[in-house]
């Protein structure tokens, strides 16, 4: 049968890397051409991404896909939210900024006050609320000389794409995290951007997973190796979209992923959006994916907490084995503390094991002091957040739940698997590692008619990839007792 080549950019927060997929019928391969790190950097006014090292990570990752053979086609995804300006020549005005800077700090108030309030807002994006969305990001951008001479916002896969191929869009995925987006109707809100005096010309033209996004540049064509003509094809580009399109999901019911990195988003994949008061209340996003899919979901901290105690601590030249902590925290006192990881004190970069232990004195819980036992209570949080989470989600969306799959680095760590399983009651399918690296592949696979469905693409993930299934063990009762001790949630940030 016939197979196809395809190069997946997938950039997360603490690295990059350009992937190369081989899809056929009944194929689906992955390796890795290129890694290279994300390192945002520290301005006087504020905590950037560094674009173009990113950029070159990825012209260097398709000269390295190249190497390996012809591609058929390139796509580009990230992280959400985030994005750059461009001038009236098309140039980069400034380093776009990294959505945990603090100069969104008390800036949705104002944003509310003009739309209408927080629940008129829901009613049209359907969002939950993060301070980091876009259009809080251009509320606290407001006056600035760099907003006033901005002609296009690009999200920064759109951002990446346009610098691949010269053209301009705006990927509805990913569009739809902006708090600019309708969710109901799948467009720009017009409406939004009236209310909050935002020039619409600033937001591109919607485009759909699988649409064509250009052709590689000249320029582009000569670092690379790459072939005169190879397409950009556009693909899922907001990370999390992409990676529930490799959920192995086979069965029928609601599709329960969590998607585990640097966040955890936890929640269903849904028809339609669940507009509630009830939703808002929990705060439970509708973000929109391929096929006009809906994710029901909420955003849990994620491994963040664990990344940024280890930054920490190797900072202070600790070095951290996490291989050898995790049989350690295996050993560690259970439920000895939990944290709320949605509390807003764990929202931005810094000494995150003291912010762990002030936690822990504020709520009288011993303060975890080993390595280990940090470790412990993080992943024991994070598996009582997800329990909760997904709990909700089914209530709110009247769905049942019978199986979980968590996807995503999260995937490798055994113990945060079986205590999702364990927390919930629910067996956890893990898996695959690299889900969004293989939803970026699938969805350009389908653009060159290659898949079909999300049904069918999910099959082909499901008969390929290594999963891993955990059934949950032990004494649910002792989640239960874990799971009150963090009720009532502190109010999200
Ligand atoms: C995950 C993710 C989340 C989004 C956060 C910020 O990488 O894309 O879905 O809420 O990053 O953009």
């Amino acid at each position: 049968g016939r197979t196809g080549t395809f190069a997946a950019a997938d950039l997360g927060a603490t690295s990059g890397r350009v992937m190369v997929g081989r899809v056929g019928a009944g194929t689906l391969e992955l390796t890795e051409a290129h890694r290279f790190p994300n390192t945002p950097v520290r301005l006087p006014d504020g905590l950037r991404w560094d674009a173009l090292a990113l950029h070159q990570g990825i012209l260097d990752g398709l000269r390295a896909a190249a190497r390996s053979g012809p591609v058929d086609s390139v796509g580009v995804d990230t992280w959400a939210v985030d994005h750059g300006l461009l001038d009236a020549d098309g140039a980069l005005l400034g380093a776009p900024y990294h959505y945990r800077d603090a100069r969104t700090d008390g800036v949705a108030e104002e944003v509310w006050a003009r739309v209408g309030g927080a629940a008129e807002l829901y009613r049209t994006t359907g969002l939950q609320h993060l301070p980091f969305h876009t259009v809080f990001q251009l509320a606290a951008a407001a006056g600035s000389a760099q907003l006033a001479s901005a002609k296009r916002l690009l999200l920064m896969p759109d951002l990446f794409t346009y610098w691949l191929t010269g053209s301009v869009g705006a990927e509805e995925t990913n569009a739809s995290t902006t708090g600019l987006f309708d969710v109901r109707t799948g467009t720009w809100s017009r409406e939004l951007t009236g209310l909050l005096g935002i020039d619409p010309g600033l937001l591109p033209p919607l485009r759909a997973p699988g649409d064509p996004a250009g052709h590689l540049l000249p320029y582009v064509r000569a670092h690379t190796g790459l072939a005169a003509g190879t397409p950009v094809t556009t693909v899922a580009s907001h990370d999390t979209a992409s990676a529930v399109v490799a959920v192995p999901a086979t069965g029928a019911g609601a599709v329960a992923f969590v998607s585990c990195g640097t966040w955890s988003l936890a929640g269903l994949e849904l028809p339609g959006p669940v507009l509630t008061e009830e939703a808002r209340a929990a705060n439970f996003t509708n973000e929109r994916g391929v096929d006009g899919t809906v994710r029901f979901l909420r955003n849990v901290m994620g491994l963040w907490l664990w990344e940024e105690c280890r930054r920490t601590w190797e900072g202070r030249g600790h070095p951290v084995d996490l291989p050898a902590l995790l049989e350690e925290a295996a050993r560690e006192r259970a439920f000895a503390s939990l944290v709320d990881p949605d509390a807003p004190e764990f929202l931005a970069p810094g000494d995150m094991p003291e912010r762990i232990a002030e936690f822990c004195r504020r709520t009288g819980q011993p303060v975890p002091v080993t390595p280990a036992a940090v470790l412990r209570c993080v992943l024991e949080s994070l598996a009582v957040a997800h329990r909760r989470t997904l709990r909700r989600a089914a209530e709110l969306s009247g769905r049942e739940v019978r199986r979980i799959h968590l996807v995503g680095g999260g995937a490798r760590n055994a113990l945060l698997c079986q205590w999702t399983a364990d927390a919930t009651g629910l067996p956890v399918t893990a898996g695959p590692v690299e889900a969004t690296a293989l939803g970026n592949v699938l969805v350009q696979a389908r653009a060159a008619g290659l898949v079909g469905d999300l049904a069918s693409v999910r099959r082909l993930v499901a008969r390929t990839q290594p999963l891993r299934h955990y059934e949950p063990q032990g004494d649910g009762a002792v989640w239960d007792r874990a799971a009150a001790r963090l009720e009532p949630s502190p109010r999200k940030c």
